[in-house]
């Protein structure tokens, strides 16, 4: 075993727990650098363990100040207590009590788990092994405990002491200028769901009054100043309190309901059962500093949290295996939420753009894994795109295939039989099982296996007898740990179109293998043959993406140009133009690897100006369409022997082409659009979209006002979306303008650490050669702060992610300024710096001079003496 070896936690390996803790009573006296936590346990052993079994508890950096068992100080012989673990070597054979003392230092945290403060207040996060960093416990999700909290503070530092579940009592020490609040949670729950929070904090309140006529107070807590910033956040909670009730039949189960803001957060938000933490971004947004995707993040990250009171918290994981059980199917759940708020087609092209961008990568490099992983080093790093976002699509083909009907029924099972318990995807699957009849075993392999599925697409029209055969072959690559794969149930919802356009009704002669407009593709080859087929039809496969696989379809282009005008399903006319610019970006793609002039087709150019000027279509939509596939598409879609540079400039001729030849119309466009005064309405923000995309492609015209137009642009908005896609097009396209914007933008909202981080976003992701210089240079801006996630994510992450070509340059600069930044980090923040070292994720698929680069730094990091469990484990998977 090298000295570098980590534990491995396996699935097949998981065991009950021998110890169950029914109650906890803490007490926690604040202070910020030497807080002191009383737990108070009732232990008992669990059915079936045998007496004398010793019980370990887990710590992680804790000091035992006191221990007693049933009111009696421990020998010496009886226990043992490290940093990482407290074990009673003979435990009671009768259920006892036992009282730990420990004291902790949350000033000293940087690692933004366990107790902390951020600017000031103090905070949690547990989720996944953060409570054993305050007291030790049985820091596993199955283990379900009802816990009181008593919080005690200095009044001056913390006049607001919130905790989980109901306020129980509240009140000020006589003589000591502290106070203590007293809560109590009814719920069992797991340890990472516990919270506390203490601070100065200024408070939003509201009320909901559920279904059943419970009233529910609801607060959201925010820095001083900064309360005018809450509304959004606040009516988005309602509307999904309202929602999940109206779609689900679930209801809020306590009377009160607070968030938090904090501004040094190391992820989105978490859903502490009754005390939600948000990372402040996810929370705080007014026109004049949240852009409208800002707003849309707010409304779903708010609801995410919302939905996992049922899905996460009511029900929650038997180990963190499990993950996906919560992640996935409460992604699900605000996707559907976000749909019904918005537009449903718009919505399932930004999932699947994400879905695409992120998680397919990550299935097709080193650091693929099941949707339920089987093994882990370190399970912060499994909150991936792959538990969350394709964890998703999985429970949205389960809705595919079962139905509306019966979907409900197996979710109204899940909840009704699960309620209380720490479950297993296997329970989950069990109860659509049960309410549909259904064998979803071999379903059940979504979960298994990684990778994305490749499916084979060929259709054969016989005019003669009028049928038309589809055949479907699926296949999936050996990924880490998995040689050998069996074929998936695909669902794959189809339609033929007819030579008007019309959606011709036809289905399947072997009726077996299909249920409505959804071919179930079993086998590794399947032929569905279609009758009544006199002329040839155009197909359309895959409609609203209903399952997470990469189409091989030889479709013509003249047939992607029929469907993009016809198609009746939205999703796949913004898919056909997706394939065309696809095609065209690697075509053009290919002419500058050869160094060979490629003209750009115009077949293309002229229907994206059909879509441009297409007003029967919703802005929103038209500006999805309109966006070209994005350079990680790309990289995806070419797979191998990556030049990051000539990807770029592919986008560039075909997005100048475009803008060229419609420009007039981009002008046009860019004025007319977007002039009501702002609403965060999905109507009003499609119109900015749209609006922002038109002055992009201006900028790549050659109308001689372009530079002109957008300065004007990014000096009169009255609002961040319009402000940012102004200041995003004169950055990127380093026109005259771009330093006057950002000075201006700098004055304006240098105050303000959630606007400065698009202004660093901005700079980061500038694919110019001076970009890293740069880069360089803002590490050392006032604004700039290496302990704050948000800041570091915003200027080192948008980099890392956001820019390839220049991350990836020849020169391996980019590779050395992460390397230095993740050597910076990684000691004081690891989950920050696992993170960001993950941007080498897909470093096999480049050519070799920049793939021995990154191999290279990558060796490097990974050859460090000290290094945290959660870098090591990323950057081993890398190598691997
Ligand atoms: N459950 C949290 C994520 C916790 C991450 C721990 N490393 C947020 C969410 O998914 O809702
Ligand atoms: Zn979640």
């Amino acid at each position: 075993m090298s000295t570098h070896e980590q534990t491995v936690v396996r699935l097949e390996e998981y065991r009950p727990s021998a110890y169950c803790i029914d109650t906890v009573d803490l007490d926690v006296c604040l202070h910020p650098t030497s807080t002191y936590v009383k737990a108070v346990l009732s232990i008992r052993r669990a059915q079936g363990t045998p007496a004398g079994t010793p019980l370990t508890l887990d710590g992680d950096g804790l000091q035992l100040e006191r221990l007693q068992l049933d009111g009696h100080d421990l020998s010496e012989d009886d226990f043992s207590a490290t940093p990482s673990a407290l074990s009673l070597l003979h435990p009671p054979f009768e259920p006892f009590r036992l009282e730990i003392e420990t004291r902790i230092n949350p000033d000293a945290n940087s690692t933004l788990m366990g107790l902390y403060r951020s600017s000031g207040t103090y905070c949690t996060q547990c989720e996944a092994e953060g409570f054993r960093r305050i007291t030790y416990f049985l820091d596993r999700p199955d283990v379900l405990t009802v816990y009181t909290t008593r919080i005690e503070a200095e009044l001056e530092e913390a006049s607001v002491l919130l905790g989980n579940g109901n306020l129980k009592e509240s009140g000020l020490l006589p003589g000591t200028g502290r106070h203590f609040a007293v809560w109590h949670d009814p719920h069992p729950k797991p340890a990472y769901l516990f919270a506390l929070v203490a601070g100065n904090l200024a408070c939003v309140k509201d009320s909901f009054t559920t279904a059943s006529g419970r009233n529910v107070e609801l607060g959201i807590y925010v820095e001083p100043g900064k309360e005018d910033m809450c509304a959004w956040a606040m009516d988005s909670l309602k509307r999904s309190m309202t929602w999940d009730e109206q779609t689900f039949g679930l209801e809020y189960d306590l009377d009160v309901f607070n968030i938090v803001a904090v501004s040094d957060f190391n992820m989105g938000a978490m859903e502490n059962k009754g005390l939600n933490i948000f990372n402040d971004k996810y929370v705080l947004a007014d026109p004049e500093t949240a852009t409208d995707q800002d707003y849309a993040h707010v409304e779903a990250v708010i609801a995410h949290e919302y939905f996992h009171n049922w899905t996460g918290n009511r029900i929650t994981c038997r180990d963190w295996f499990q993950l996906c059980l919560k992640e996935g199917l409460t992604v699900f759940r605000d996707q559907e939420f976000s749909s019904d708020m918005r537009s449903r087609p718009v919505k399932r092209i930004a999932d699947v753009r994400l879905l695409k961008s992120h998680q397919f990568p990550e299935d097709a490099g080193p650091l693929a894994h099941p949707v339920r992983p089987r093994a882990y080093r370190e399970i912060n790093n499994f909150y991936t795109a792959t538990v969350y976002e394709k964890g998703a699509e999985v429970v949205r083909m389960l809705k595919t295939l079962l139905g509306e009907t019966d979907f409900r029924k197996g979710m109204d099972l899940y909840i009704r039989r699960h309620d209380g318990d720490a479950a297993t995807i296997e329970q989950f699957l069990d109860c659509f099982a049960e309410v549909s009849g259904r064998d979803l075993t071999q379903f059940s392999l979504w979960y298994d296996q990684s990778g994305t599925p490749r499916v084979e697409v060929n259709l054969v029209h016989d005019a003669e007898n009028g049928t038309a055969s589809l055949t479907l072959t699926q296949s999936l690559a050996p990924t880490p740990g998995q040689d050998s794969k069996q074929p998936m149930l695909i669902p794959v919802r189809f339609g033929f179109l007819g030579n008007n356009g019309e959606d011709l009704d036809l289905s399947p002669r072997e009726t077996h293998q299909a249920s409505g407009d959804v071919l179930l593709l079993s086998q590794r080859s399947q032929t569905f043959t279609f009758d009544g087929v006199s002329n040839r039809p155009v197909l359309s496969l895959l409609r609203g993406f209903s399952a997470p696989v990469n189409l091989s379809a030889s479709q013509s282009p003249a047939d992607l140009l029929f469907q993009l005008r016809h198609d009746s399903d939205p999703f796949n006319r913004w898919q056909a133009a997706q394939d065309l610019a696809t095609r065209e970006l690697m075509r053009l793609y290919a002419g500058l690897r050869q160094d060979q002039a490629t003209a750009v087709d115009t077949a293309l150019v002229t229907a994206f100006g059909e879509v441009l000027c297409n007003t029967a279509l919703d802005p929103a939509f038209r500006a999805q369409v309109l966006n070209l596939p994005g350079e990680a598409d790309l990289a995806r879609e070419i797979g191998k022997d990556l030049e990051p540079v000539a990807i770029l400039t592919a986008r560039r001729m075909l997005r100048s082409a475009i803008g060229r030849a419609h420009a007039e119309v981009f002008a046009a466009e860019a004025e007319a659009l977007g002039r009501r005064s702002f609403t965060p309405s999905a109507a009003d923000a499609g119109e900015r979209a749209l609006k922002g995309l038109c002055l992009g492609y201006l900028a790549v015209s050659d109308r001689d006002d372009r530079e002109e137009i957008v300065t004007r642009h990014a000096r009169e908005a009255d609002n961040m979306t319009d402000r940012l896609a102004a200041l995003t097009v004169l950055v990127h396209e380093q026109m005259a303008g771009a330093p006057d914007a950002l000075a201006s933008f700098e004055r304006r909202h240098g105050g303000h650490a959630l606007a400065m981080d698009k202004w660093f976003t901005v700079q980061a992701t500038n694919p110019a050669d001076t970009a890293l210089t740069q880069i360089d240079a803002l590490t050392r801006h006032p604004a700039f702060d290496w302990s704050n996630p948000n800041r570091v994510r915003a200027l080192i992450g948008a980099f890392s992610t956001g820019n390839q070509s220049q991350f990836t340059r020849a020169d391996g600069a980019g590779f050395v300024f992460l390397r230095d930044v993740v050597e910076r980090l990684d000691q004081r923040n690891p989950q920050l710096a696992a993170r960001l070292v993950s941007a080498f994720r897909s470093w096999q698929a480049l050519e070799p001079v920049r793939a021995g680069l990154a191999e290279g730094v990558l060796t490097r990091i990974a050859g460090s003496a000290i290094l945290s469990t959660d870098t090591r484990d990323i950057v081993e998977r890398c190598l691997a």
